[in-house]
């Protein structure tokens, strides 16, 4: 029964060390002792459970500041006095037999592994089918371990890295693991592989103001990556080593510096180290890669920084080619991209979008009606992908049409979702960004889990910083949206303190006229009071990418029966919402606006507004008529969907109703609800409403276009 040293260091992963601890809580396995690492262990202390401040087996060391994790996980072995060290991060965590089997089955081993799961959350576990309980020996393909670059989950004998004298290297940020399992890795011939025993490594979920070291930036990873590589790089390494290490740089230079070799700074930023390093790679090597990757090794051995320059730009140059006869879209990409974006830019020329072009709607339509009216020397597109009436009669444009490419050459673009990740921000283009409602669910940056379809916190923070990072001005429609929209878009840019463009009409045309005028056009009855249903979409209910379902709680046909005579209701999807709603029965009660183009006049013809977690309640208290919430799932959206900026129970205009007894119950009372929340109505007004004063497309505007 041997003693393992569980090495964790715990450097800026403070929020997860106790997942990682209580993993190590739960073990079979249980004689072990945990080292963990930390610059300020008196403040990592603070944040740990006392349970194990109260356990001698769990070791707090301090180390010095401004050491990288190699230096730290030195510090452990150095201090460790186990029989065998195991490497365990402390933003990860393990499954409870991990200990277990690892010692099982390492026998006369020195070194044996674990499998690996990424996973985004903090509980995550393996479903673990019968008979994959074993042990899979790796021997002239142990290097391929190393797909992770790491020295985690590995169980090693104290022993072997006592004769060896095996220490990782100081000096580099990244990949310094290499250089302590490379030459590990040449000490032994097999290494057992355990399927059963699960590490869970959490993807960083915040690539942008807290990345981990595998998304530090090229800056950081290129050099260190030259740097270990020519340290190891020997001539007494085995063929299996030299394959390892040589496959690693080419790929790195293949998947993550030839995209970035897009002008001459980048490439002279890199060269130097990418000559030095290229040269020690093994002739052979690049006897079974292609024509391209060839050509550029060479290119760089004869370090010839010119002529490199030139093959990068033609090879970027016919990359685009092949991407643009692979298919009709790539054509497009590749016209705008080569052609559209070398064009003038045109001075007067305006883009606007509104929901990807599925609507005349939003912030866009009222900037543009100002527009139209007080800006005669503009000319204006816009992107719509179904024929409407757009007053003016601009041209429209659908969404990834050839034309639509065309917004290249427009000075202006106006869009309040975002852009194409392909649009690229010219430098003399104007991209104003209004934005879509004032957020009660945690936003981009401020984001902990991603549950939407087809991607996950990494990438959509990336994807979305990218995006933001264009925007040169960005709409905040009150105080709160201004500190939130900074934080959470990463935004440096100009705030337009001006409201919401597209409140402008609620403060304008709040008017019995109006109101009327807009119910005749829209054939919806005018004797009667109208109750206006619009919810938000669900990040995990969805048909695929982009189509999300909804899942009517609200009982309409109850809601006919005991209102029908007093009410009609309007059922308002979001525009992610796909889902049809079946009315049979329902006729000359309930009417399915959800395509409706502005939401906005929907709220003009409403005389109660029912909604959950949609930012519509911003806007419509604007017309200080009665909010209800109908938040039948709101544990569920709150807790594990989003998260909120505010407390839904004290800080709402209106009350929170669980199910439809409560909805009823609301209605039929509804005075008696609006005397109730006058006070936080008036509150929330103040705080979310007093921006909006009927003049926002006008500031906005102004502050945007020239004169
Ligand atoms: N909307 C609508 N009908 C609905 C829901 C929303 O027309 N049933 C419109 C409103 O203009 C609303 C906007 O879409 O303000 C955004 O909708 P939200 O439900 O708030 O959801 P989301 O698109 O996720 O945007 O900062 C705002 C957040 O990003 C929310």
């Amino acid at each position: 029964n041997n003693l393992i040293s569980v090495i964790t260091p715990a450097e800026k992963n403070e929020k997860y060390i106790n997942t990682a601890l209580e993993s190590l809580k739960n073990q079979k396995y249980t004689n072990f002792e945990v080292l963990v690492l930390h610059s300020d262990i008196d403040a990592l202390k603070r944040v740990v459970n006392d349970e194990y401040l109260d356990d001698d087996r769990y070791r707090f060391i301090n180390t010095p500041a401004d050491i990288y994790v190699g230096a730290a996980r030195n510090i452990g072995i150095e201090e460790a006095k186990g029989d065998y060290i195991y490497f365990l991060d402390s933003d990860d965590y393990v499954s409870e037999n991990i200990l277990q089997l690892l010692h099982d089955n390492i026998g006369e081993f020195p070194i044996i592994r674990g499998r690996m799961k990424s996973t985004d959350f903090s509980t995550s576990f393996a479903i673990i089918l019968p008979g994959t309980n074993e042990i899979k020996m790796y021997s002239d393909n142990r290097h391929d371990l190393l797909r992770t670059e790491s020295a985690i989950n590995y169980l090693i004998s104290k022993r072997i890295i006592d004769s060896m004298n095996l220490r990782f290297s100081e000096q580099f940020k990244t990949y310094s693991d290499l250089t302590f399992m490379i030459p590990l890795m040449e000490e032994v011939e097999v290494i057992p592989y355990s399927y059963e025993a699960i590490y869970f490594r959490r993807r960083g979920n915040d690539p942008i103001n807290n990345p981990s070291l595998r998304q530090s930036s090229l800056k950081q990873l290129a050099p260190d990556l030259f740097g270990v590589y020519n340290q190891l790089k020997t001539d007494d390494l085995s063929e299996e080593g030299q394959k390892y290490l040589d496959d690693k740089l080419l790929n790195f230079y293949r998947k993550r510096l030839v995209t970035e070799f897009k002008d001459d700074t980048t490439i002279d930023y890199y060269f130097a180290g990418l000559v030095e390093s290229i040269n020690k790679i093994d002739p052979n090597r690049l006897s079974n890669k292609d024509f391209i990757l060839k050509n550029d090794v060479k290119a760089i051995q004869s370090n010839k920084i010119n002529n490199f320059r030139k093959l990068s730009n033609f090879n970027h140059f016919l990359r685009d080619i092949k991407n643009g006869i692979t298919s009709r879209k790539g054509r497009k990409e590749l016209l705008y991209k080569r052609v559209f974006n070398n064009l003038d830019i045109k001075d007067n020329l305006v883009l606007f979008e509104s929901f990807q072009g599925k609507a005349y709607s939003d912030s866009p339509k009222y900037i543009y009606e100002y527009m139209l009216k007080n800006k005669s020397n503009y000319k204006f597109v816009w992107v719509m992908n179904e024929s409407s009436k757009i007053p003016g009669n601009p041209e429209t444009v659908k969404r990834f049409s050839l034309k639509y490419y065309y917004l290249a050459r427009a000075k202006y673009i106006v869009s309040n979702v975002r852009m194409p990740n392909k649009y690229i921000k010219r430098e003399e283009q104007s991209y104003l960004q209004t934005w879509h409602g004032t957020p009660l669910k945690r936003l981009a940056g401020d984001m902990d889990n991603v549950h939407m379809p087809g991607t996950n916190a990494e990438r959509y923070k990336k994807n979305f910083n990218h995006e933001t990072n264009k925007w040169d001005y960005l709409i905040a429609p009150n105080q709160y949206s201004a500190e939130i929209f900074r934080r959470a878009f990463w935004f440096n840019n100009t705030m337009l303190p001006t409201g919401y463009p597209r409140n402008d009409i609620l403060t304008n045309h709040n008017d019995e006229e109006t109101i009327s005028r807009l119910k005749r056009i829209n054939q919806i009855p005018t004797n009667k009071k109208v109750i206006l249903y619009a919810p938000t979409w669900r990040d995990d209910e969805y048909f695929k990418v982009g189509k999300y379902k909804f899942n009517l709680k609200l009982d309409l046909h109850r809601l006919k029966e005991q209102f029908g005579d007093e009410y009609i209701i309007l059922l308002r999807m979001h525009y992610l919402v796909a889902s049809n709603i079946d009315l049979t029965g329902l006729e000359d009660f309930a009417y399915d606006v959800s395509k409706y183009s502005d939401v906005s006049e929907l709220y003009l013809m409403s005389d109660i507004l029912i909604t959950d977690y949609s930012s519509v309640f911003f806007d419509y208290a604007n017309l200080k008529r009665p909010i209800l919430f109908f938040t039948y799932d709101i544990k569920k959206y709150q807790g594990q969907l989003r998260g909120f900026y505010i407390d839904m129970e004290t800080e709402l205009p209106g009350p929170l109703l669980m199910n439809n007894d409560d909805v009823m119950n609301a209605i039929e009372n509804i005075d008696e609800v609006t005397e109730k929340y006058k006070e936080r109505y008036n509150e929330f007004y103040e705080r979310f409403c007093s921006w909006d004063d009927g003049r926002s497309s006008e500031k906005v505007v102004d502050a945007v276009f020239e004169k």
